[in-house]
């Protein structure tokens, strides 16, 4: 462009001396004054037109320059100044050039190896993403040409310090709540409950201001704080120790109280941390309070803490209330199904029964779903026993005869789990339309999608339990016969590990119950023996069991035999009386492709965590895990590590 410019003018120029000589040597031909003349305007005529037209170029020239033309010698000033760096290297990695900025930052480098001199720049030559490197204590995104052979950096540390101070001022909100609160102040004397409110006050609002968060209470025993990221990273750093400086607290004035926190993060909508807090609160709530709910924009929950385990609830109230609406539920539906857990024991069972004669007191049909495929073994001889006895004609039917029977109408119970993954059948629950869970598991993250009615109590030892509460509640006369209270009676020994683990007051309320509606206890025990067969089987378990540590036993079944989950859980309960031993894991295969572990522990480990680090779940001294296509051995490794990863987050060794 601008050579044609240039040379469009000196075209010009030419033109224009060849009419001035054309004038005058006219002039001198002829001699004429009148050409005098006019050579003498030609030449200031064309003088002035040589300056207009060198002017004009001038101009284009100038505002046209390429960049490389147009710095020259700057172009080092330019570069530093953009904080720009290139780095040119040839076919072995040697570096051959290297751009001012270098120079500037005292790095000479031509002659070096790349990647001796930075070995992390290897990053850069496995694609042709812009990465960010550190030179120096500087941070530069980097881009490497390798056709070029040009690496080009850009300095973004100012960029990036003020990228992570934005995010370091991003709002957290909080809920905050004492678990059992209420409770503890309504057995005190006056000057105990001042110093219980005083004191619980104290720890929160000192732990507040210590750490900048602003606090404010907004009911009794709760609280509303609001913080920024830093502030959360170092309570997720210190692993939320408030948590046990409150447990100590409550300790020393010989109260059982603990906080629940629910924290919303990670998103600029205020009202959505809201939720968020709520809903993370909530599910503390439901996992037994004494831990940290973390939810984050879209990312899955973190827990923290939940090292003590439920302590009983003393308010039946919302037994009541729960019994109530089912009832109604159950007046206004069609008819009733109720199910199990997939691989159901005695209390799926057992529930599902109490659960159905409930039902059946309000006029309605109910039928419980069994599938007889998985099935626990000893459950498999009861259900089969129920479904040829008389007095149950067509009780017990399967899922596939169940979806023949659904209406807008029907009312589905699920008993014992709240999960789909681990429901009977999905298709029922996908297609009833109004569905109840009755569970004592602590809440998980998958759940049975919009249930109308939830009855979630971590505290009970076991969904029977839940369930002879609400018959308790029932205003009209229950059919419950001997060998329905006997077989429910049975689920409580299995979940309760014969009411050795998770037994609270209204555990032996219920068992009570149960024996008055003539629980047979010589059966229901008989119902849970072992034949000689499984006896050597668990035996053979057993022995494998080495200390893990002096209070941990980790038990291994052989590699090439298929156990029941039920057997692993067995194993694991009998090492559990071991004496000084507080948590066992049994490892076994249960099927071609499985592996799983059964966790079991006595209130100083909490074994749902170490099960949910794996994949599993459960409750605090009860749980389990499952593994595709894994050895025993590679289970046992990563158990092991996880074990370790729990204690050492505890501080223990
Ligand atoms: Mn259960």
């Amino acid at each position: 462009m601008i050579r044609k410019i240039a040379q469009l003018r000196n075209l010009i120029i030419i033109l224009l001396v060849a009419e001035c000589i054309l004038l005058f040597g006219l002039y001198l031909l002829l001699d004429s004054s009148l050409l005098f003349a006019f050579s003498v305007y030609a030449l200031i005529k064309n003088i002035i037109l040589f300056f207009v037209l060198s002017y004009i170029t001038y101009l284009v020239d100038t505002n046209s320059m390429s960049v490389s033309e147009a710095l020259d010698v700057d172009a080092k000033n330019a570069f530093i100044f953009g904080g720009l760096g290139l780095i040119q290297y040839d076919e072995t990695r040697n570096v051959v050039w290297t751009s001012d900025l270098f120079k500037e930052m005292n790095i000479n480098i031509v002659g070096v190896k790349l990647l001796e001199w930075q070995p992390h720049l290897a990053s850069l030559f496995e694609d042709e993403d812009i990465k960010i490197v550190d030179i120096k204590g500087k941070k530069f995104e980097a881009y490497n040409s390798q056709e070029t052979k040009l690496i080009y950096l850009k300095d973004v540390t100012q960029f990036l310090s003020l990228q992570q101070d934005y995010l370091d001022q991003q709002v957290c909100m909080a809920y905050i709540t004492i678990d059992n609160y209420e409770e503890t102040l309504e057995n005190a004397d006056e000057p105990k409950m001042a110093l219980i409110q005083s004191k619980s006050r104290q720890v929160i609002v000192d732990w507040a201001y210590s750490n900048g968060i602003i606090i404010r209470r907004f009911k009794s025993g709760g609280y509303l704080a609001f913080f920024n990221e830093r502030i959360y990273r170092k309570q997720v750093e210190n692993k939320f120790a408030i948590l046990d400086t409150f447990k100590e607290m409550s300790k020393e004035l010989d109260e059982v109280m603990t906080l629940s926190i629910g924290i919303g993060r990670d998103s600029r909508v205020l009202r959505e941390l809201d939720d968020m807090a709520s809903n993370a609160l909530n599910l503390t709530y439901s996992r037994g309070g004494d831990q940290v709910a973390v939810k984050s924009g879209d990312d899955n929950v973190k827990f923290f803490g939940g090292n003590s385990d439920t302590f009983e609830k003393s308010s039946k109230v919302r037994a009541r209330v729960i019994a109530q609406s089912l009832a109604g539920l159950i007046k206004n539906s069609s008819h009733v199904l109720v199910m199990g857990h997939k691989n159901s024991d005695l209390d799926s069972f057992g529930a599902s029964l109490g659960v159905a004669k409930i039902a059946i007191a309000y006029g309605k049909k109910a039928n419980i779903v069994v599938d007889f495929e998985s099935i626990e073994k000893k459950t498999k001889d009861v259900a089969t026993m129920i479904k040829n006895h008389d007095k149950y004609k067509g009780m017990i039917i399967s899922y596939t005869e169940a979806m023949e029977h659904i209406n807008k109408n029907t009312l589905l119970i699920v008993v014992d789990n709240h999960k789909p993954s681990l429901a009977i059948s999905n298709a029922l629950l996908e297609r009833v339309r109004n569905k109840v869970i009755i569970d004592h598991h602590r809440r998980g993250e998958e759940f049975i999608e919009a249930p109308v009615l939830t009855y979630l109590e971590p505290a009970a030892s076991s969904t029977v339990e839940l369930v002879v509460e609400l018959c308790d509640y029932q205003n009209v006369e229950l059919s419950i016969n001997e060998l329905d209270a006997t077989i429910m009676y049975a689920g409580m020994l299995v979940d309760t590990n014969n009411f050795k683990q998770r037994v609270g007051v209204r555990t032996f309320q219920s068992a009570a119950y149960l024996k008055e509606l003539q629980a047979n206890m010589t059966l229901a025990y008989e119902f849970l023996e072992d034949s000689y067969e499984e006896t050597l089987q668990r035996l053979s378990i057993t022995q494998t069991a080495y200390r893990y540590n002096p209070y941990i036993l980790i038990a291994c079944a052989h590699e090439n035999e298929e156990y029941t989950r039920t057997m692993l859980a067995k194993a694991s309960n009998s090492l559990l009386e071991v004496s000084t031993i507080k948590a066992t894991f049994t490892i076994g295969r249960i099927s071609k492709t499985m592996v799983a572990i059964s966790a079991r522990s006595t209130r100083d480990i909490n074994v749902q965590i170490i099960m949910e680090n794996m994949g599993g779940g459960g409750h605090f001294s009860m749980a389990a895990a499952q593994f595709e296509n894994r050895s025993i051995e590679d289970v046992r490794l990563l158990l092991e590590e996880k074990i370790k990863e729990y204690l050492d987050d505890r501080g223990e060794v």
